[in-house]
């Protein structure tokens, strides 16, 4: 444990790196995957569970909890770690991404967003320095820039001008964050799928001058390839002590190839989601448990995993519960997604550590070739 927040790099193998961020909630492994814990839950997970699937640190959400229960309910509580009973590291995103993908009524503007609830309807504002305020209240341990996220494709003007005001806002972010020791803000490249924007974002974010960095504005349309090409450059253009997290992804094979690319922090709701749906991530790629071919299977849904739902249950038991619309199915299906996710970092972290990264990628592709047989 420490007072102060602190990234170390332990090993690199070529342009992936494994290390340590130390907080004073703990310490976060890196590469890291945060699962999401949107409204003060990971959902269908009790907390402990969640540790249990080798997580370090949560994603959690502003723009959520600003509205149901409210910044300073959680405050009076005691703050989200107490709140929801996890004590370890929460990260929390800013607000602007998920009022552009859920509100109503959003008005943008120089200062802000002014946008309706998208739960009653309720007006509400957010800024770099409402959104700074609430964080605070929240008592977030990596606090993000307040930023805007322009859907792909766009025009490059539009990216452009996106990215200015997300780096004007970025400095109003740093102004209102203030001095907080134990407490980290987190800078948000934006620009899109241009070169040229994205070092301009970097530069930005660089005179600022903050704790870690996120690579923003990605997975929202262009698609994996293109992705993975702003991610060729994206990294080298940021700090090489400092923590680079990729926000919103992704896929296991979009982790793979993002750790691969420099990435030592990500978040996705894939593995939770998905959990609920009847979608299970394995070694050998994706399984759809609804699916009538597992109806009469007595094999785990993974037999190198060593989850709860993969020693305890067949796949006829899995396809069953969730035909039935049992609880236990989007239970069992998360405990297994997350696992998996963490596993899968567990793997990179020491294939990294090992200077073995390159053949660790050819055997994760290769399983999952293979399909699920
Ligand atoms: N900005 C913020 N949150 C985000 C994104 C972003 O660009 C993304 C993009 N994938 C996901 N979450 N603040
Ligand atoms: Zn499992």
């Amino acid at each position: 444990m420490t007072d102060r927040f602190q990234f170390t790099v332990n090993a690199t193998d070529g342009k992936a790196r494994t290390g340590v961020i130390n907080t004073p909630r703990g310490d976060i492994r890196t590469p890291a995957f945060m699962p999401v814990g949107t409204a003060a839950t990971v959902k269908a997970m009790l907390p402990e569970s969640v540790r249990e699937t080798g997580a370090d640190i949560l994603l959690g959400n502003t723009y959520h909890l600003m509205l149901r229960p409210g910044a300073e309910r959680v405050a009076r509580l005691g703050g989200l770690h107490k709140f929801m009973n996890w004590e370890r590291p929460i990260l929390t995103d800013s607000g602007g991404f998920q009022v552009m993908s859920l509100a109503s009524l959003r008005k943008l503007t120089e200062e802000g967003v002014t946008f309706s609830s998208h739960i009653d309807g309720s007006k509400h504002i957010l800024s770099p320095e409402t959104s700074m305020e609430i964080q605070r209240l929240l008592g977030s341990d990596i606090v993000m820039c307040f930023d805007e996220c322009p859907a792909l494709p766009a025009d490059e003007k539009t990216v452009a001008d996106s990215m200015r005001l997300s780096m004007r806002w970025a400095q109003r972010s740093r102004d209102a964050f203030g001095d907080r020791p134990g407490h980290a803000l987190f800078g948000i490249m934006q620009g899109g799928v241009t070169r040229d924007l994205r070092e301009e974002s970097a530069e930005a974010l660089k005179s600022i001058g903050f704790d870690g960095y996120a690579v923003g504005g990605l997975a929202v349309g262009e698609g994996q390839e293109a992705m993975f090409d702003v991610l060729d450059y994206a990294p080298g253009f940021l700090p090489q002590d400092k923590p680079r997290y990729l926000m919103g992804v992704g896929k296991p094979d979009d982790i793979v190839g993002a750790v691969q690319r420099g990435i030592d922090m990500m978040d996705c709701v894939l593995p939770s989601r998905s959990g609920r749906t009847g979608q299970a991530w394995t070694h050998r790629g994706q399984v759809n448990i609804k699916n009538a071919r597992h109806a009469d299977d007595p094999r785990p849904l993974d037999e190198s995993c060593t989850c709860p739902a993969c020693r305890g249950y067949s796949r006829a038991y899995l396809h069953h519960v969730f035909r039935a619309g049992e609880m236990i199915s989007g239970m069992l299906l998360t405990w297994h997604n997350l696992h998996y996710y963490q596993d899968l970092m567990a793997g990179l972290r020491g294939a990294i550590a090992e200077g073995q990264l390159d053949q660790f990628v050819s055997n994760f592709h290769a399983r999952r070739a293979e399909g699920d047989i």
